[in-house]
């Protein structure tokens, strides 16, 4: 069963639903015979990552070592899908770089921060506020938004369904 491999790349802010997605998107995957698997904070933060935090320079490098992961699950012949905030331009286009023309697909995974933080599953958007976290994503750490995403869903929209038949499509 051969299918096309290659990254979807999920960028978007802290509860954005990120994961969520990537998560519902790789079950759909699964289900439709496609070999895929995702990459997120749970299964890169504490090894592949290990050490990094959220300064810039941290945070590039992050993104550095997720890109070249995501080529090799590409060059296994899986669909990868990331998800990171991965907040700058210049790094989701070095990701981009180490991919063919049609292999890396970015999701703009957009939802307005009033609602990310309204949600606040963690508690870190509030901690954030309090200053009790530095360089948070939004508060007192840039997001940039990308310009030129192949898809953007407005996660707040859609059930997860439609968003997974949404990227699907
Ligand atoms: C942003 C932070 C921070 C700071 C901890 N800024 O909701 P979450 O908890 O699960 O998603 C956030 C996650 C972001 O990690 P990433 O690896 O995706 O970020 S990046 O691509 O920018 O390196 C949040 C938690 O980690 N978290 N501190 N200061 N998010």
């Amino acid at each position: 069963n051969r299918h096309k491999s290659g990254v979807l790349w999920f960028t978007g802010l802290s509860g954005s639903g990120k994961s969520t997605l990537a998560n519902a998107m790789d079950a759909r995957l699964y289900e439709l015979g496609v070999r895929s698997y995702v990459l997120d904070g749970d299964n890169i933060r504490h090894g592949l990552n290990k050490g990094l935090g959220f300064g810039i320079e941290d945070r590039i490098e992050k993104i550095r070592r997720i890109g070249e992961v995501a080529k090799l699950f590409a060059d296994s012949g899986q669909i990868v899908s990331t998800a990171f905030i991965s907040p700058f331009r210049d790094d989701r286009e070095q990701a981009r770089n180490l991919f063919r023309e049609g292999e890396f697909i970015k999701i703009f995974v957009d939802c307005p921060i009033t609602i990310c933080e309204k949600k606040d599953p963690k508690g870190l958007y509030r901690k954030a506020r309090r200053g009790e976290i530095r360089d948070f994503t939004g508060i007192d750490s840039p997001y940039k938004g990308p310009s030129n995403p192949e898809l953007t869903i407005e996660t707040y929209r859609y059930s997860i369904h439609k968003a997974v038949e949404l990227v699907l499509a």
